[in-house]
């Protein structure tokens, strides 16, 4: 199988180019062995380049436990990124089939290079039932979540992928991974959920800590930094315009007057190979 690794912010990730490899395997048993940082190639997950008959181009998106995501921020990047610079699509604004729909990535140059990805991520849902979550029809803002024996007030959004956003005083006092997991999980959520720790810094600046459905811990979330923005103006934290810091480093994320988010951020080749998928 060859592979190109890449990145956004360290979100990383294996992208296979369905339109070129003749024997496509079964990706979502094969990714939590592909993506093993002791014995596979290392990755938080796997984007397959496949042909769209609605779009430009469609991206598949394993996490690396093998789930299927909906969409994915940081990886929607690379792959704009790769389709440019490929010559596959071209085109600087490029229309790719998600499962969350039509997302317009566009490549921003300079000197001829991609210095960034803009990406316009669609519409934010913000109804229960679309994130989606059990219980009474409206929005979820502020609303308590009980785990155990703690109590957390979430507020909960998708971006095509469902997102729990809580904001706390300090994160550096939140045990991530042991709260993510058993909110990734829990039961009001039919699909799981990413999980996403804010403080806010000020109105134009939040630091955020990622649990990620499917993948756990990653040094960064594009659709949950979007997520935040989001649930940062429904909660009056936030300007429609700001900056979230993450461990891989910062995007920059806005809600616009048509009711779009666009994430702006950057995207990284790492290195080219083929690997022996029979000897995982
Ligand atoms: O929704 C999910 O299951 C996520 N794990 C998908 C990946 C999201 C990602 N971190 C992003 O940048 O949006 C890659």
């Amino acid at each position: 199988m060859n592979f190109v690794k890449m990145h956004g912010l360290g979100n990383d990730f294996i992208l296979v180019n369905l339109l070129e490899e003749d024997s496509p395997l079964d990706y979502s048993l094969l990714a939590p062995k592909l993506c093993d940082r002791n014995f596979g190639i290392g990755a938080d997950g796997i984007l397959l380049i496949m042909p769209s008959e609605t779009a430009d181009i469609k991206m598949g998106i394993i996490n690396s436990d093998g789930s299927e995501a909906e969409m994915c921020g940081n990886g929607i990047r690379c792959f704009a990124k790769f389709i440019y610079e490929e010559g596959i699509i071209n085109k600087k604004i490029i229309e790719v089939e998600t499962l969350a729909g039509k997302i317009i990535p566009e490549i921003i140059l300079d000197n001829n290079r991609v210095a960034a990805v803009r990406v316009d991520m669609g519409e934010p849902k913000l109804e229960r039932a679309q994130i989606p979550m059990f219980g009474e029809e409206g929005q979820v803002i502020k609303e308590k979540l009980k785990v155990f024996d703690k109590e957390f007030e979430i507020t909960a959004v998708s971006m095509g992928n469902p997102h729990c956003i809580i904001f706390v005083p300090n994160i550096t006092a939140i045990e991530i991974e042991k709260w993510g997991p058993l909110i990734e999980k829990h039961p009001v959520f039919p699909r799981k959920t990413n999980v996403e720790f804010v403080q806010v810094v000020s109105p134009s600046e939040v630091v955020m800590r990622v649990w990620e459905r499917g993948a756990g811990i990653t040094l960064a979330c594009g659709t949950g930094a979007c997520a935040t923005l989001t649930a940062g103006v429904l909660n009056n934290y936030l300007n429609r315009k700001a900056s979230i810091k993450l461990l891989g480093g910062e995007l920059t994320v806005e809600w616009a007057e048509n009711n779009h988010i666009y994430m702006t951020g950057p995207a990284i080749e790492v290195y080219r190979g083929v690997i022996n998928t029979d000897r995982l």
